[in-house]
């Protein structure tokens, strides 16, 4: 028996995605049939905690490094150059979840930088792969995590549950199989490249000459110049009664209306950009920044170009996804952090990156 999700296309036409006038059903049903099944796959942490909601990690077990290969990439990166400067970071409002350290809110100062105007894409990361061979993380471990009623698999590749019952381990899934074996990537060349893992994304950096952005650069890109703000577009969600990213509607985890037409991954341009031109910032998927998480670290961090923790168990991640709902944690604001595991991969989380070699004015 295939388990697949009722949104979901049979093999051929993998594209589990919403539209609008699509009638989306009893989305729960398929991550029922796994509450309470604990899962012994391999390197899968099993204990349910308000920080696998949102993407569930891996545990400490590891698959050997793959080579990073070296700089020779050839792909196109549409980037804007921000100036840089000071601005306010952390949460204002104080609506956080108390580990998750978004405050004191606190000054600032940045260098210019060039970062993507989008995630990186299943075309770009595709490129890189073929250029290179490289394989990722999710690959070598045979598995990644999927949201369950995206999944396209058959019922012996459903391993088990990843810290939720929302999110199955699925065997084969990976960059190429987003929603499991059974799914591929067509018609989504210009949706971001999931089930990557930090190191992935750091071999993708280093191929093409790029970084991931500090945490600092992220949220200083993400509010676009707006101060204080929670949102790249203001403080409301659906300010002007018009969506303005790609997150949850209906009721978490059961029901996905999917009123603003995309159930998982959405094109990367979807809905308007932020002021400085970067689609995204918040929703779709989380992205990966170069820093180690500690929630104490904005007590002590340093006001110019902080670099983050010296070491950690893991790395930051900003921005929420397609699962974030205003009745779970809001992870979707610009101040909200959260991080995973360097070898986590799941089916919500890609990356942008960051030039910073800029050549001096004349
Ligand atoms: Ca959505």
């Amino acid at each position: 028996m295939a388990l697949r999700s009722k949104l979901g296309k049979p093999r051929g036409v993998p594209r589990p995605v919403l539209r609008h006038g699509d009638a989306p059903r009893a989305q729960g049903a398929v991550s029922l049939i796994f509450l309470g099944r604990q899962s012994a796959a391999r390197g899968f942490a099993v204990t349910f905690d308000a920080s696998t909601c949102c993407a569930p990690r891996r545990g400490a077990d590891n698959v050997p490094a793959a080579p990073h290969p070296a700089l020779t990439g050839r792909v196109q990166h549409d980037d804007v150059l921000l100036p840089g400067g000071h601005f306010a970071m952390g949460d204002s409002f104080d609506e956080g979840l108390p580990g998750d350290g978004e405050g004191p809110v606190h000054e600032v100062e940045l260098s210019p930088f060039r970062i993507d105007r989008t995630c990186v894409t299943n075309e770009q990361f595709a490129t890189f792969v073929a250029e290179t061979g490289y394989v990722t993380e999710a690959e070598r471990f045979g598995n990644s995590s999927v949201f369950a009623p995206a999944v396209l698999a058959g019922t012996s590749d459903v391993i088990g549950t990843a810290g939720s019952a929302w999110w199955l381990i699925v065997r084969g899934a990976c960059w190429r199989h987003p929603f499991g074996p059974q799914s591929d990537l067509t018609d989504m060349a210009d949706h971001p490249a999931v089930h990557l893992s930090h190191s992935d994304a750091l071999a993708y950096c280093g191929w093409s000459g790029r970084a991931l952005p500090t945490e600092a650069e992220w949220e200083f890109a993400a509010r676009g110049g707006l101060a204080g703000r929670r949102f790249p577009w203001g403080d409301e969600l659906e300010q002007d009664g018009q969506h303005h990213a790609n997150v949850w509607q209906g009721t978490f985890p059961q029901y996905n209306s999917a009123a603003d037409g995309w159930l998982a991954t959405a094109p990367v341009r979807t809905y308007e950009p932020n002021a400085y031109g970067l689609y995204q910032m918040v929703g779709n998927v989380w992205e990966w920044c170069a820093d180690w998480f500690d929630p104490s670290y904005y007590r002590t961090s340093q006001a110019s170009d902080p670099q983050g923790p010296e070491t950690g168990q893991a790395r930051v991640v900003r921005g929420g996804s397609y699962l974030c709902h205003h009745s779970y944690c809001r992870r979707y604001r610009v101040a909200a952090r959260s991080a995973n595991t360097p070898n986590s991969s799941t089916g919500n989380l890609g990356f942008r990156t960051v030039f910073r070699h800029l050549a001096p004015a004349a």
